[in-house]
């Protein structure tokens, strides 16, 4: 069951879990039953060794992605131009995802910290908005 995250263009899902603690846990995704859209890209942030950097900030035009920290902790910053939040996700069984039109970054990352990101495009970089009053300006149109 997904959870209401109550944000713009955003949404937490939970990822189905199999096992137990001892043979271990299997979690799964798919399209599009959990990703509710077709995964074109994957890639996953790790070895952060300096604990006090962020990841991003940017937003993206078009591209929604699902972030889903597989080990360690994260805070993930959400910002839809008007209201801002923040949470943590530090399971994972849980995914967030942050769809277009939605300035974003991570921080406050524990020194395991590893986290997935599914994404619904190839990389392209004229689909990034990285100055926050560019991306104000394009939410306008
Ligand atoms: C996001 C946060 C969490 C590629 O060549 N292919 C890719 O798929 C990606 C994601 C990046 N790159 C290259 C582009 C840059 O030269 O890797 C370098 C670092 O990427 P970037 O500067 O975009 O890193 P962040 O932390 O600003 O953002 C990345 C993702 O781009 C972004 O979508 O949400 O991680």
């Amino acid at each position: 069951m997904d959870i209401d995250l109550d944000f713009y263009n955003c949404k937490l899902i939970n990822l189905p879990e199999f096992g137990d603690s001892e043979r271990g846990l299997l979690t799964f995704f798919q399209f599009p039953d959990i990703i509710p859209f077709e995964i074109k890209r994957v890639y996953f942030i790790h070895g952060i060794g300096d604990l006090s950097k962020i990841r991003g900030p940017h937003a993206h035009k078009d591209t929604e992605q699902v972030f889903i920290t597989i080990q360690g902790e994260s805070t993930y910053h959400l910002d839809d131009g008007t209201n801002k939040k923040s949470l943590v996700l530090s399971n994972p069984n849980r995914g967030i995802l942050i769809g277009s039109k939605v300035w974003h970054y991570m921080d406050n990352f524990s020194k395991d910290t590893i986290f997935l990101v599914l994404a619904s495009s190839v990389y392209d970089e004229k689909d990034y908005l990285r100055n926050y009053d560019d991306f104000l300006d394009y939410i306008k149109i």
